[in-house]
């Protein structure tokens, strides 16, 4: 049987080598648990002569508490060790810079739709919307498009069935206005618009319109020429004269496209890059609704007449902005599409 200075110093040995809170533990109980080894020298005493027991008695507990405060020692450090590691991997560098989240900015294109549509806003029109994908009805046939007018055809407008397609432009929401609603109607539609162009520095088949139109008894041309010329001037500055020139659309009768005055050169430049010395920008197109887009509406075109007009928002931002490619606002380079806000 080993004695108590023989199991204190293996103990002592163990103990110091042990590197862990759990080693320290096992330790414990091999040594002071129920069959540990100063247990099992303490039980031992039961068998000794009276004389003997008393200063065996004594050595054995001098081991137990001995053995104890080696242990409970380790424990401490072991714990303090354990304490310094948690907070060295908590440690926080409280001099790093924070993040920062930059706020986006909206699309041009967004930013360009609003304003138009806030002008109409402003003169009491309402905002209306309608599905991208529609009836070549609404479309076209609604519109007084001929059957072989050229933009129904398959090569310049994405048909989804014989009779569905993507909108060649947001007319077809003032159609479902005119067919839903009675006047006075007075609505503009902004959206998004779909045809078969190929992509250059002015085209894309994807594209943005915003179209108005008012119908009332007694609306009349002049009317037309008043909203549309403030509305240049709203959104190209108050000096813009504007310029109503004659032009055709199936839908409306008569028809004109509107010029403002160019504000890149006052009209005084034969060599101006954006009016090519003309003086003037064509900004969009109108005219009196036709009666036979009416009376898709079953109105009674003796009572109501309307005005509509219809205008590419990118023409406009490109115009406003000095953006001289489409594709610019297609490409998601931030660092374009970052400038507005
Ligand atoms: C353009 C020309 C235009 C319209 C759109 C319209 C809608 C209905 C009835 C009559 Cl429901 N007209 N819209 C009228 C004239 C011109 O747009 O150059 N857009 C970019």
């Amino acid at each position: 049987m080993k004695t108590p200075e023989e199991i204190f110093a293996e103990a002592k040995a163990l103990v110091e080598s042990a590197d862990t809170p759990a080693a320290v533990e096992e330790l414990r109980i091999r040594y002071l648990g129920k069959k540990g080894e100063v247990t099992a020298l303490l039980k031992s005493m039961g068998g000794l002569a009276p004389e003997e027991r008393k200063s065996f008695g004594m050595q054995a507990n001098k081991l137990k508490q001995d053995v104890e405060a080696l242990l409970e020692a380790k424990q401490g450090v072991l714990a303090e060790a354990g304490q310094g590691l948690r907070l060295a991997a908590e440690r926080i560098d409280v001099t790093e810079p924070g993040r920062i989240y930059e706020p986006g900015t909206k699309h041009m294109i967004t930013i360009t739709m609003d304003e138009i549509s806030g002008i109409f806003m402003r003169l009491g029109y309402s905002i209306t919307e309608g599905p991208e994908v529609e009836t070549v009805f609404n479309n076209f046939d609604a519109l007084n498009a001929a059957p072989d007018h050229p933009s129904r055809d398959m090569s310049d407008t994405f048909y989804i069935t014989e009779d569905t397609l993507l909108r060649t432009h947001t007319s077809p929401v003032q159609v479902r206005t005119l067919m839903s609603q009675e006047p006075p109607i007075k609505v503009i539609s902004p959206g998004r618009c779909f045809r078969t162009d190929t992509p250059d520095a002015t085209h894309s088949p994807m594209f943005h319109q915003v179209e108005g139109l008012l119908v009332d008894e007694g609306v009349t041309m002049a009317d037309l020429k008043g909203t549309l010329d403030l509305f240049a001037k709203r959104m190209f500055g108050e000096e813009m004269r504007t310029r109503f020139r004659p032009h055709f659309f199936p839908f409306t009768e008569p028809s004109a496209e509107v010029d403002v005055s160019c504000f890149v050169c006052g009209g005084s430049a034969p060599s101006c890059r954006v009016c090519r010395g003309s003086g003037w920008i064509e900004i969009l197109g109108c005219g009196m609704v036709h009666p036979n887009v009416l009376k898709v509406g079953g109105l009674d075109t003796d009572r109501y007449t309307g005005f509509a007009f219809g205008m590419g928002v990118e023409r406009i931002a490109m115009l406003k902005h000095g953006i001289d490619d489409i594709r610019l606002f297609y490409e998601n380079d931030i660092r374009f599409i970052g400038q507005f806000y």
